[in-house]
């Protein structure tokens, strides 16, 4: 059977599992049995009583052990782009987002006996700075969180021990991204995790914004049940794109200051692959696989996305950004903050910084579109900038690493990713059920494969869709001229999984 790697991310699932806790019972109870009377009594009941989903997390219980490792150091590599990962300040900064991490891990510290050393670098030098230390032999880090493309690239290096050998790591749990784990698990082994203390992955994912104030203007349909009916397509993005934009100084060009309608970079475009459902790579249990990418889809997606950015009046799009404390705000953004385009692709985090925080508009957090309306979901991804947890193969004490990732994993879903949530939607009055379901909505169709996280730069994931949008490439020539050397790549990495000496 074909295990295709899709890594959906189930939380919506887990949630109200989670929610509906209590008036579960097990199958061998005899309340099982009970007449439908009953169960719809139960069902009601649930449903009279909604629990918030974010404060209903507290309630999960982590069932850790109780351990006293006696004021031993847990040092951590991260990335500094990997903003909320862990609190690098060491200190209570005023920021939410940030100050919740921090309260995670003083109070890991506590619990645990343990004190935090979180190293944070530059992206540049992180996985320098982490093979360096691997090559010594020294315990030095207890817990590496990666940049996902560098790390995953690490992997066949023999740097990283396997998750599933290490105790504690309770794959089950709400923390862990079940699907994801499962699709970034290739013959039993698990070298990247993906957990919720991956603040980034959250941050990092792909979407789009619109502004609500000039969709008014423009008598364009409320965009929520646009999406909630299934309509939020590429035909409509593209609708929107080629009739929205405003010659604003009237010079007859596209200059600055104009209105666009759609503004972005083409580092966004590989995103529509997913969004548009389009494999890359399928990969079967026996370690066999296909490469998909240069298909009829692909050549599809590819002709409605060069449709999009590059033959159409209302789309700004370079690959411009603007630093600020935490990140990169890109051109979508840019344009996107100061008025000057209805939509714009970005990151979720985009939403925590601070361009979006002063916005004067209010502004939707939406998903990418689907391919058409027959494409049953939305689907995003998330940049392999974030941190992905990876376990030294230098570490000792396994018990202790399982056991604060654990704890980290937990905090983080409970305390650190509702505090995202606050940030991110209480501008303008938007904390409403509306914007909150439309977030969850996006990140609960991320997917996260094999395709791109093993991508390494030399498969089809990272760049692929770009070149060809790019260079107006055709396809199928351009895979014929690039796939012996893309096959033998995913081959390498996948041997790496089964043993296979190369
Ligand atoms: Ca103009």
């Amino acid at each position: 059977m074909k295990k295709r790697l899709l890594a959906l991310f189930l939380l919506t699932a887990l949630l109200v599992s989670c929610g509906s806790g209590t008036s579960e019972v097990p199958s061998d109870d005899p309340a099982s049995d009970a007449p439908d009377a009953v169960t719809e009594e139960i069902a009601e009941e649930t449903e009279a009583e909604p629990v918030d989903s974010l404060l209903a997390r507290q309630n999960v219980d982590d069932e850790l052990p109780s351990k006293n490792y006696n004021g031993a150091t847990f040092t951590t590599l991260s990335c500094n782009e990997n903003i909320y990962d862990t609190s690098y300040y060491g200190e209570m900064t005023g920021n939410a987002i940030h100050d919740a991490v921090y309260a995670r891990d003083c109070e890991v510290e506590e619990r645990f006996n343990i004190k935090f050393d979180h190293r944070m670098v530059m992206w540049n030098e992180h996985a320098n700075m982490f093979t360096n230390s691997v090559l010594s032999g020294l315990d030095e880090y207890q817990l590496y969180l990666g940049q996902a493309i560098s790390a995953s690239s690490m992997v066949p290096n023999d740097y990283f021990l396997n998750w599933k050998d290490i105790p504690v790591i309770n794959y089950e749990k709400p923390w862990y991204s079940q699907a994801s784990n499962d699709a970034l698990t290739i013959n039993g082994k698990n070298y990247l995790l993906l957990g919720s203390m991956s603040i980034s992955c959250l941050g990092y994912t792909y979407c789009m914004f619109m502004n609500l104030a000039q969709a008014n203007n423009l008598n364009l349909p409320n965009i929520y049940e646009t999406v909630n009916s299934g309509k939020w397509t590429y035909d409509t993005l593209y609708e929107y794109a080629s009739t929205c934009y405003t010659d604003s100084n009237g010079d007859g060009t596209m200059t600055d200051g104009d209105f666009y309608a759609y503004a972005t970079r083409s580092g966004d475009i590989p995103t529509f692959m997913w969004a548009f459902d389009a494999d890359i790579v399928t990969i079967n249990d026996d370690g066999t696989f296909e490469i998909k990418f240069g298909d009829e889809r692909t050549a599809s997606v590819a002709e409605k996305i060069s449709a999009l950015v590059k033959s159409n009046n209302g789309t700004s799009m370079n690959d411009n950004g603007e630093s600020y404390t935490g990140g990169i705000l890109f051109n979508g953004g840019m344009q996107f903050t100061r008025g000057l385009s209805l939509i714009a692709t970005g990151f979720v985090k985009d939403a925590v910084s601070p361009a979006y925080l002063e916005m004067e508009d209010p502004y939707a957090i939406i998903p990418y579109p689907k391919f058409d309306e027959i494409q049953q979901e939305h689907y995003t991804m998330s940049d392999g900038s974030f941190g992905i947890h990876c376990a030294p193969v230098t570490v000792q004490d396994t018990e202790m690493l399982g056991t604060i990732v654990e704890a980290c994993n937990a905090g983080a879903w409970k305390n650190i990713e509702p505090s995202y949530y606050d940030t991110a939607l209480k501008f303008r009055g938007a904390r409403d059920e509306e914007s909150v379901a439309m977030l969850d909505l996006i990140l609960n169709s991320r997917i996260l494969d094999f395709a791109y996280l093993h991508d390494g730069f030399q498969g089809y994931g990272l760049s692929g869709l770009q070149t060809i949008v790019n260079t107006n490439a055709e396809a199928a020539s351009y895979v014929a001229k690039t796939r012996t050397a893309v096959e033998r790549y995913y081959q390498s990495v996948i041997d790496y999984y089964f043993d296979i000496e190369g």
